[in-house]
């Protein structure tokens, strides 16, 4: 193993833009996977799991997996099947999952052995609602000395994409993002200002098509796949994320402070981004504020192209 690489932990719910996401992961040279944690969100809890085991069977690749929180902190779950499918991933016949892999314990006590046990310090890279992540910062507190930053996919400085103003991961748990938001960790927020410029377009996904096996795999996914529509391009959300990780300088960036509304009538859910400082709050967050596309379009079939 080189030990140049980044160690990281994916929190996910497959869902058809973290399988993409994945994919671009497991095969960078430079990112060490060290964990996979599932959490409901786009699906249930059972269904992410078991979505996340038929990718890394589909891969062949071994990497440990946890299932997490089944349910938001404190409100009850959105069902996003409208935009992934009725099964979160529907579009294309997977191999049977390796249960093997599936660790018996939760997904925060994975999180907690791994991080103390590493090394090096632990980034952590969620890109579904925060309710594991929420779940360990208050259960194991210890961990955040371990942990190099959070660079997580969620969030908007200006709309939304769920309610008016509410990116669907930070929607779907506020309260949970609000404890991440505020838990002094270094975060990256990687929201709806880049991911509406990740596109991918009828010429890309047939690329895609004829690429290799995941290619192919992710084309079939792309016809079900309702995060924009092809001819407008789908969006690749969770993929920026993995993009900060491996190539920041695509991005446009921003230190601020980000509180997330809990309480607004019509706004819950919302990254109020302070990017003016009314609010005169110390900088918790670093906000991508733009994306070079040519630059991520690139990356993204280069890393796909690396795929089997
Ligand atoms: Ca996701």
């Amino acid at each position: 193993m080189n030990n140049n690489k980044r160690p990281i932990i994916i929190d996910t719910d497959p869902g058809i833009d973290d399988a993409v996401a994945l994919a671009a992961a497991l095969y960078s040279e430079e990112l060490d996977i060290k964990l996979i944690t599932t959490v409901a969100g786009n699906v249930s809890l059972d269904k992410v799991t078991y979505n996340t085991l038929r990718l890394l069977q589909f891969f062949k690749k071994e990497v440990p997996v946890a299932a997490g929180a089944d349910r938001p902190l404190m409100k009850e779950p959105i069902d996003a099947s409208n935009v992934h499918g009725e099964t979160g991933m529907d579009g294309y016949a997977f191999p049977e999952p390796n249960e093997n892999l599936l660790l018996e314990e939760h997904a925060v006590n994975a999180m907690y052995k791994t991080i103390i046990q590493s090394n090096e310090p632990i980034t952590l890279v969620p890109i579904g609602p925060l309710t594991n992540i929420a779940l360990l910062i208050r259960l194991y507190p210890e961990v955040k000395v371990n942990i190099k930053e959070i660079v997580l996919m969620g969030g908007s400085t200006t709309r939304g994409n769920s309610g008016v103003m509410a990116e669907f991961n930070i929607h779907a748990d506020p309260e949970a993002a609000k404890i991440v938001f505020h838990s002094s960790i270094p975060i990256v927020m990687v929201g709806l200002d880049v991911g509406w410029k990740a596109l991918v377009y009828p010429e890309d996904s047939e690329k895609l098509k004829t690429m290799n096996k995941t290619g192919h795999m992710i084309y079939h996914l792309f016809q079900k796949y309702r995060g924009g529509s092809m001819k407008k391009g789908l969006k690749m959300y969770d993929s920026c994320a993995i993009a900060y990780l491996l190539n920041p300088k695509m991005f446009t960036v921003e230190e601020t402070y980000v509180d997330i509304e809990l309480t607004g009538s019509l706004t819950a859910g919302c990254t109020v981004t302070d990017l003016k400082g009314y609010l005169n709050k110390p900088n918790n967050v670093t906000v991508c504020l733009d994306i070079d596309e040519k630059l991520f379009k690139h990356w993204f079939l280069e890393s796909l192209q690396k795929c089997n």
